[in-house]
C-alpha cells in the first residue's frame, strides 16, 4: 500500500467525519482548538440547544457555545453575526449558567446590568444588558453590539470540543483499514481470473 494511498484514504476519513454533521457549513477550528459551526435559521434557545447537543464532529458531541474569551467570542464573529450560545438565567432569574459543554454549570454572572462576573470570567455584555427585558429574558445571545438576555428564535453557535489524539487515530486507521481491504481485495480478484482463465487454456 503506498504512503499516498495510505493518506487519500486517512483524508476521506475525516472527510466523511465532517460530513456527519449534516447540511450546513464543516465546523471551523477556532482559537481554542475547538470546532464551531453555525446553523442558521429561527430556533428557541431550547430547540437549539437540542440541536447542537445532537450534532457531533470528528467524534466529539455538540454543544451551544461557551464563550470563555475575546478571542472566542470574536471567532464566532467571523461565522455570523449574531446567534444563541449556551447561557441562561432560566432556573434562577440574575444567575447566568453555561447549559453544557466543559463550563456546565459554572456561573459566568451575577445580577443584572450593574451586576457582576466571578472572579476571572470573561462576559461581553451589550451597553444596559442583561436587563430581563418584558420580565422574560433568560437566554444568551450574541450579536455585533456585544451579548444580550434575549427570548426569540435566532440561529445557534455550535461548539465541538479538540478530538482527542487516539480518537483522529482511530478515524485515520478505520479509514486506511478500508482501503487496505480494497487494495488487498484487488489481485485476488485478478488472481482468481488467472485461475479460471488457466482451467480453460
Ligand atoms: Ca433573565
Ligand atoms: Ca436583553
Amino acid at each position: 500500500m503506498s504512503l499516498c494511498r495510505a493518506l487519500i484514504a486517512v483524508l476521506s476519513g475525516i472527510i466523511l467525519g465532517s460530513l456527519s454533521v449534516s447540511a450546513h457549513a464543516i465546523p471551523q477550528q477556532g482559537p481554542t482548538g475547538n470546532f464551531y459551526d453555525f446553523v442558521p435559521g429561527s430556533f428557541s434557545w431550547t430547540d437549539a440547544r437540542t440541536g447542537a447537543l445532537g450534532l457531533s464532529h470528528l467524534g466529539q458531541p455538540g454543544f451551544l457555545a461557551t464563550v470563555t474569551s475575546s478571542a472566542e467570542d470574536a471567532f464566532l464573529a467571523t461565522l455570523a453575526p449574531l446567534g444563541w450560545l449556551g447561557g441562561t438565567d432560566q432556573p434562577l432569574e440574575g444567575t447566568w449558567k453555561w447549559a453544557d459543554g466543559p463550563e456546565a454549570n459554572q456561573t459566568f454572572w451575577l445580577g443584572g446590568p450593574g451586576g457582576s462576573a466571578p472572579s476571572g470570567i470573561y462576559t461581553n455584555w451589550g451597553p444596559g444588558n442583561p436587563d430581563n427585558g418584558g420580565g422574560n429574558q433568560n437566554f444568551l445571545l450574541r450579536g455585533p453590539g456585544g451579548w444580550d438576555d434575549f427570548n426569540g428564535t435566532q440561529g445557534y453557535y455550535v461548539e465541538f470540543l479538540t478530538p482527542e489524539p487516539t480518537t483522529l487515530l482511530l478515524f485515520g486507521t478505520t479509514a486506511a483499514g478500508l482501503g487496505l481491504a480494497r487494495w488487498r481485495a484487488r489481485p485476488r480478484k485478478q488472481e482468481a481470473a488467472k485461475t479460471s482463465a488457466a482451467l480453460y487454456e
